[in-house]
């Protein structure tokens, strides 16, 4: 089922769940080769999600401040290479949310473990804001907040579970959002883990 959730934006109940396996057999390959990792705030701030990338640019953030690099900051190595499925799944999704001819050459792989959260903030480090961005959560569910453009507006929540993805592009691509503390739990496939896949055109 499909659910407009804001202007421009749509959820996609359990868009993911035809490619689970191949999409989580794909995670552990690239985190064979770019092990998650928990990454430094320009402010000095540790945060609780732990990320790894692929695709041709990876996000990255540090003492510098944050980027989209090439490399793995961690190994000097490009990041691996996107997997078709990731690929497939990304544009399929961005098609039925009516963005035709989405090519992210970046997806950031986000894994909270019970207890972790991502403040409110705005994804603003890619090169071109007309591009949506798609995101696809796997394993344990969260809360996902949403505001506006500007950080005062008033926030919703949304639960994201297994499967579902969201399309945010058009008004909604500047929005403010985040992902409230992931509660303790179990899921059947990834154990006690929520992941994250969030696809973006960067460069
Ligand atoms: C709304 N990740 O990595 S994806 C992030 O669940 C990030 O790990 C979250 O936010 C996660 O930057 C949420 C959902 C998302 C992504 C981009 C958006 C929502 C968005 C851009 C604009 C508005
Ligand atoms: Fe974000």
């Amino acid at each position: 089922a499909r659910e407009g959730i804001a202007e421009g934006a749509v959820l996609l109940h359990g868009k993911a769940l035809p490619y689970e396996t191949a999409l989580l057999a794909a995670v552990d390959v690239i985190a064979a080769q770019a092990p998650f990792r928990r990454m430094v705030t320009p402010s000095g701030y540790v945060m609780s999600v732990a990320m790894t990338n692929c695709g041709r640019a990876g996000w990255v953030t540090d003492r510098t401040g944050y980027r989209y690099d090439r490399q793995d900051p961690d190994s000097g190595r490009p990041w691996p290479a996107m997997p078709p499925v990731f690929r497939v799944l990304a544009a399929e999704a961005a098609l039925e949310a009516g963005y035709g001819g989405f090519a992210p050459d970046s997806c950031l792989i986000n894994r909270y473990l019970p207890g972790a959260r991502l403040s409110l903030h705005q994804d603003k480090d890619e090169r071109d804001f007309s591009q949506p961005i798609v995101s696809v959560s796997l394993g344990l569910p969260a809360a996902f907040q949403f505001g506006g453009v500007k950080r005062k507006d008033a926030v919703k929540r949304y639960p994201l579970r297994h499967g579902d993805v969201v399309v945010w592009g058009g008004p909604s691509r500047l929005f403010h959002h985040g992902v409230l503390t992931v509660k303790d739990g179990t899921h059947p496939l990834l154990g006690r883990q929520r992941i994250n896949l969030t696809f973006r055109a960067a460069l």
